[in-house]
């Protein structure tokens, strides 16, 4: 076990809160491995599935009422509530503890207490992080052994007294109006409870290598980001790369994948995934910013998973990976929708009903087989395109960053800063419109910076001068750069292909990088010049390239005023210089200046 005092009687505290009948460390080895699997098909929370064509692949079904993160039930609980800011929920951490033990208390009565010690990047490098977290559920352990690394080997590096988040989970009743995910950044602990679901559960993802490792990221100088990691490596062999932050659903996983399209083939380009869902980036002896990807896998969306969007992420997933609310078929594998091949004629739906393709509800609306929110986990090591550099503790040098958001008007394919600060503008002025099929009203736009509004762990003003103040520490700063998949025509049609094209995008943000690559400077920062991004084998019709370059002063004016509504929101914390920013778009706008 562990010499670990501080750890053992932690462990015990929370043992007797929540008086499980039995407490089991986990040591992470394949015996294991089988062993919680064969508990979790006995116990009905998995199912195996064909063995042959999905070799150690399990369902899974979700609590109907636990299918997605709940951010209205999460908490930053800090001691003064500015440290949470205006864009986080706040508790005290007294009201936090409290409220939380209450619900813990005798919630593993009958069942097991795992104690999953786990490493959020390789074990033993000195830029992870150890967590430890407390679970009663096999899926939950069995989740966090594909996203994380875990067992013994990390309680060897912890050693006798080496510094642990504290994290402490249990489904209880999965009753979603006791639900609590709480992040304690001051005491290094992460409270949830009342749910299973990945985002609120599997408290290596979300919780630590986000929401507390901002925070702690924020204190040491470095930075905890919403962003995948890709290598773009040219006939030469030469491998650049590139992180990208884009809000939940805008095609990170797709991004990191990527498959070079045909008209590009030629040029002999191959895309290395580092990571799909979050980045640590520090500051390199070189001088450069360095990023790791703290996860061992991926929890990804599988709605739209196909192989037009994402061939790698099908590969991926072909074994051990666990599918949670997708459509169960009857031959034991799963699909879902806008997945490979036609629907299945029957199947069993994610709540568990016989389902159809024809099946529709009240509303003539045809019934989804598996829920728009449903998800694979799998082994990153699996991915046909994962990068040999992956796992090296000092990670990949980075040469650009990237913003994005879902725009269907405003925002050109791409646009480059002016510079670091108007870089750190672009990040946090970051919007996207919410879809019909994920987030209600369609259209409306959501202010996300960095893509980190549910992730950031602290006060989002001094998040945003942590930004401003890197810059001044990076000696060789990353460009910065804004893309928009989404932008469509009069006709209401995606005027970019995306997937696989967009390569064509990363081909000129890295020749930027370079300091290559033709550039006309707008009111909005540098936009590739006509005929700088290498459009052959491309058939777009003629125009699309102008209007989706297209910068328009009167949409970019309302645009500005949703920025200072925006930043208002943080008073007088805002860092001067993102006002100072605003005050030199409109000037730019209004033609005043051509750029600062
Ligand atoms: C995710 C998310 O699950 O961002 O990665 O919601
Ligand atoms: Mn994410």
């Amino acid at each position: 076990m562990t010499e670990h005092k501080k750890l053992k009687q932690w462990v015990d505290e929370m043992a007797a809160l929540c008086g499980p009948d039995s407490v089991v460390w986990l040591d992470g080895s394949e015996a294991e491995k089988r062993r919680l699997e064969d508990a979790a098909v006995a116990k009905g929370e998995l199912t195996r599935l064909n063995a042959e064509k999905l070799p150690g692949c399990f369902y899974h079904r979700t609590d109907p009422m636990d299918v997605a993160r709940t951010e209205d039930l999460t908490f930053i609980c800090t001691r003064k509530k500015a440290d949470a800011g205006p864009t986080n929920n706040w508790m005290s951490p007294e009201d936090g503890y409290k409220r939380a033990s209450e619900y813990f208390r005798g919630s593993m009565k009958g069942r097991t207490m795992y104690v999953i010690p786990f490493s959020m990047g390789p074990v033993g490098s000195p830029f992870s992080k150890i967590g430890v977290q407390l679970s009663d559920s096999l899926y939950v352990a069995l989740n966090m052994r594909i996203m994380t690394r875990i067992g013994s080997r990390v309680l060897d590096v912890l050693g006798k007294s080496g510094e642990f988040t504290k994290c402490l989970h249990s489904t209880a009743q999965l009753d979603p109006k006791k639900r609590l995910i709480l992040h304690f950044p001051e005491d290094n602990a992460v409270w949830s409870v009342n749910s299973g679901y990945g985002g609120n559960a599997l408290l290596g993802k979300k919780c630590l290598s986000l929401r507390i490792a901002s925070w702690l990221a924020k204190n040491e100088g470095w930075f905890a980001e919403h962003m995948l990691i890709l290598g773009v490596e040219d006939p030469k062999g030469r491998v650049e790369y590139v992180t990208a932050a884009f809000p939940s659903a805008c095609g990170k996983t797709n991004l990191a994948m990527l498959i070079p399209p045909e008209g590009l083939k030629r040029k002999g380009y191959k895309i290395w995934t580092v990571g799909d869902d979050i980045a640590w980036l520090r500051v390199g002896p070189d001088g450069r910013l360095w990023a790791v990807n703290p996860e061992a896998g991926f929890f990804g969306v599988a709605p739209g998973t196909n192989s037009k969007s994402n061939p790698n992420a099908l590969a991926t997933v072909k074994k051990n990976t666990i599918f949670t609310n997708v459509l169960l078929k009857d031959d034991g594998t799963v699909w879902w929708e806008e997945g490979e091949g036609k629907p299945p004629a029957s199947g069993t739906d994610w709540l568990g009903r016989p389902w159809t393709p024809s099946l529709q509800d009240g509303d003539g609306k045809f019934i989804m087989g598996a829920h728009p929110n449903s998800r694979f986990t799998a082994p990153a090591g699996q991915c046909p395109s994962i990068s040999p550099k992956w796992e090296d503790p000092q990670g990949v040098p980075i040469s650009a960053i990237i913003f994005g958001g879902r725009r269907a008007k405003l925002a050109p394919l791409v646009v480059q800063s002016l510079d670091w600060a108007h870089g750190v503008y672009l990040g946090a002025t970051v919007a996207s419109e919410r879809t019909a099929a994920q987030y209600g009203k369609q259209g409306e736009v959501r202010r996300d910076p960095m893509a980190m509004l549910p992730f950031c762990g602290y006060n989002m003003a001094d998040y945003f001068a942590h930004w401003l103040d890197m810059g001044k520490r990076i000696p060789k700063p990353p460009k910065i750069f804004h893309v928009n998949w989404f932008r469509r025509g009069e006709d209401g049609k995606f005027l970019w292909p995306g997937y696989g094209e967009n390569l064509r995008v990363l081909e000129w943000v890295l020749a930027r990088a370079r300091g290559e690559g033709q550039a006309v400077e707008s009111p909005i920062g540098f936009l590739p010049a006509r005929g700088a991004l290498d459009l052959s084998g491309l058939e777009l019709p003629n125009g699309t390239m102008d209007q989706l370059l297209e910068v328009r002063s009167a949409d970019w004016k309302e645009e500005l005023a949703d920025h200072r509504k925006f930043f208002a929101k943080f008073g007088g914390d805002l860092p001067k210089e993102l006002g100072d920013q605003t005050a030199r778009l409109e000037a730019r706008l209004s033609g005043a200046v051509t750029s600062s």
